[in-house]
């Protein structure tokens, strides 16, 4: 419709919302236009269509929303981020904090581990302060969790500053370790030296770091040169044909296994150490901690694995201080310790080291009386280091069963024992020689280093060299020289082992300890006569063993040897005893006669391409007929007591703080002198 006058007065003013329908609208039956170019027309269409009121309204509605989506998208942030951070923090708190917590520094890679978690997760660093928590906005269940994400802080933190703590304590014995002198001098000790576990009770102290740190060092003479020349010698050929092996066969350029364990260069680590070979020991000593397996099926003898390999492994542990040794140590202590699983306790002689089982040799069920009672000084020495009683109780055993056991002679007694009744077999036979003489070296030292407390120890030592003294001794002809022979069922037998020589120190080792004075007296006819197996045989080398003439016949010396007998396998027996007389009298013949024999050494048994040789024939200097085999004491031993013989400096392993075992490996004496 349309009227005149309303169009004479303007259009009119709209203030209502007016819908037209044109013909595209009108569509809507039938069709269906939903395309975006249409829906924006649309939509523009109807925006134009409001008044200004209505956009207004509407601009102030969207104004408004946007500013509460802001605020709650922030809320929502942060949110999020505290989920997301939980989540990993969690993941932390089960990997990382456990391993953060281990107590042991040195195992511990910490510092590169925490530095690398803090790059990697801010809130663990120590340097930036935590974010305040965000416990004012969002939902209500995280404001719950956030001050145990302030917890989770502290923890981090402490263990942080308990890691930070550890491995500066870790820095500090690296640099105590590091400064271990060597003689007078400083050495490094090597950087993959492994901690002692924790079960294992750390050693007071390396016994000898104290005694060699407060004394000025005594020069070298040139009597202690020339046994340094010589242990060169032999260490040259053993390095370069028999490295890492048992023994030296130094005219094959070879070598020989015994047990595999490269039992020359354990025998050996303490003589260097004490030759102040550094450069040698050095690299003994990486071989050690790289090569040396004890996890190994092989069958190693119970007595001659402790004296050479857990003797050579402790004395070399407290003389340099180092911790590896302690391990090896008590890594072989261990895998010895099933011999003891036996009817009787007495050891088998026998352990497969690699299978922990033990047994008797194999025709018969008896061990050997030197080698189940002269291992003591060695275990009771690791149960004192590890704080494991197991060890020291074992052998304690043994010793406390034999003090009990019949069939002793005054004191001296047989050579077996069986293991399954604990008794001692083939009666009647009573040396100082092979299978019982350690037997009584260890009755003596054991009490020594128990600090002479044991009572029966020193109670069966007595009584022995009693019995010694009532059986053995003898006069030879024409010199008259004492000697210790052998009974056999009532009958003296003059002959003599090279093996006795060990008793004229020990005697003397027991005088210096305040036992009888006629002990002291014994000891030097004794080293007098073991002297002359030497002084009256052609090459001046004692043979294994001697017969001596009880009746003077014209042209005759007091030695006899038998052809059986006449080698020599570089023993110590009789250096040993020299080393203790010169010690505790000051006699320099002593030094004269260990000069003597030093110099038969290098005569007749020494391979010009390294080593020394065990010889076959002591009675033909022109061919004493080379065995080519040097075995492992020569160095663990025989060369170590002539240093020590040839020295002036008492404090050089002195005797009223170390006790020698029968390897001639020195172990602290308990309660020093
Ligand atoms: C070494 O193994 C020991 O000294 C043992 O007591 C006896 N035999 C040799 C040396 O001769």
């Amino acid at each position: 419709m349309y009227s005149g006058a309303a169009a004479a007065a303007g259009p009119p003013r709209r203030d209502f919302i007016s819908v037209t329908l044109g013909p595209e609208e009108a569509v809507g039956v039938g069709g269906y236009n939903n395309s975006k170019a249409w829906r924006r027309r649309s939509c523009w269409r109807k925006w134009k269509q409001l008044s200004r009121l209505q956009r207004s309204v509407i601009l102030f509605l969207f104004a408004f929303l946007a500013v509460c989506g802001v605020i709650s998208y922030s809320s929502m942030g942060e949110t999020w981020k505290s989920i997301t951070n939980k989540s990993l923090d969690d993941q932390r708190t089960e990997q990382e904090i456990p391993r953060l917590k281990l107590a042991n520094p040195a195992v511990l890679p910490a510092p590169q581990k925490a530095d690398a978690n803090r790059g990697d997760y801010p809130e663990l660093s120590l340097q930036k302060p935590p974010k305040p928590p965000h416990v004012r906005r969002g939902p209500s269940n995280l404001q719950i969790k956030a001050p145990r994400r302030d917890t989770r802080l502290k923890i981090q933190q402490d263990t942080m500053r308990a890691v930070e703590q550890l491995v500066e304590a870790d820095k500090v014995e690296k640099t105590e370790k590091s400064i271990i002198s060597w003689r007078g001098a400083v050495i490094e000790p090597d950087q993959s030296t492994e901690p002692p576990s924790s079960k294992i009770m750390e050693p007071e102290k390396p016994s000898s770091v104290e005694a060699e740190d407060q004394k000025e060092p005594v020069p070298i003479n040139e009597r202690q040169l020339a046994v340094i020349e010589a242990f060169r010698h032999a260490w040259k050929g053993y390095k370069d044909f028999a490295w890492g092996h048992d023994e030296l066969k130094p005219l094959s350029k070879s070598y020989s296994e015994w047990f595999g364990l490269g039992l020359t260069l354990i025998d050996a680590l303490d003589t260097m150490w004490i030759l102040g070979l550094k450069e040698e020991f050095e690299e003994a000593r990486k071989w050690v901690a790289k090569d040396l397996v004890f996890d190994k099926n092989v069958d190693v003898n119970l007595f001659e694995s402790t004296i050479r390999i857990l003797g050579g492994l402790l004395s070399t542990y407290h003389l340099s201080g180092d911790s590896l040794f302690l391990e090896k140590a008590k890594d072989i202590g261990n895998r010895l310790m099933p011999a003891f699983k036996t009817p009787s306790k007495i050891p088998y002689s026998d352990v497969n080291i690699g299978r922990g089982t033990a047994h008797p040799p194999r025709w018969t069920s008896d061990s050997t009386v030197a080698e189940v009672t002269s291992i003591q000084l060695e275990f009771r020495e690791l149960s004192r280091l590890t704080g494991d009683e197991k060890f020291q109780k074992a052998v304690d055993e043994v010793m406390k069963h034999v003090h009990t056991l019949s069939g002793k002679n005054d004191g001296l007694v047989p050579m077996f024992i069986n293991t399954n009744s604990g008794q001692f077999t083939h009666l009647g036979v009573y040396t100082l020689g092979a299978r019982a003489d350690s037997y009584y070296e260890y009755l003596l030292k054991q009490w020594i280093q128990g600090g002479k407390k044991e009572n029966e120890l020193l109670e069966d030592y007595m009584r022995a060299i009693e019995g010694v003294k009532k059986h053995l001794l003898q006069k030879s002809e024409p010199k008259k020289l004492t000697f210790v022979g052998e009974l056999a069922h009532g009958h003296f037998s003059a002959k003599m082992d090279h093996l006795v020589c060990f008793l004229p120190g020990t005697l003397a080792l027991g005088a210096h300890n305040g036992l009888a004075a006629d002990h002291m007296k014994l000891a030097e006819t004794l080293i007098e006569t073991c002297y002359q197996m030497y002084a009256q045989v052609e090459t001046g080398l004692s043979p294994e063993i001697v017969h001596f003439n009880l009746h003077a016949q014209k042209g005759h010396k007091d030695v006899e040897i038998k052809p059986a007998d006449r080698h020599n396998l570089l023993r110590p027996e009789t250096v040993e005893s020299l080393f203790y007389m010169y010690r505790f009298t000051g006699d320099k013949k002593y030094q004269d006669w260990g000069w003597e024999i030093l110099q038969n050494f290098n005569r007749y048994t020494r391979v010009p391409t390294g080593g020394y040789t065990s010889i076959n024939n002591v009675q033909n200097p022109s061919n004493p007929e080379p065995r080519d085999k040097m075995e492992s004491f020569f160095l663990g031993e025989t060369l170590k007591y002539m240093f020590l013989l040839f020295s002036d400096d008492i404090d050089l392993i002195n005797l009223d703080k170390y006790i020698f075992n029968t390897e001639a490996h020195p172990l602290p004496i308990w309660v020093p002198a």
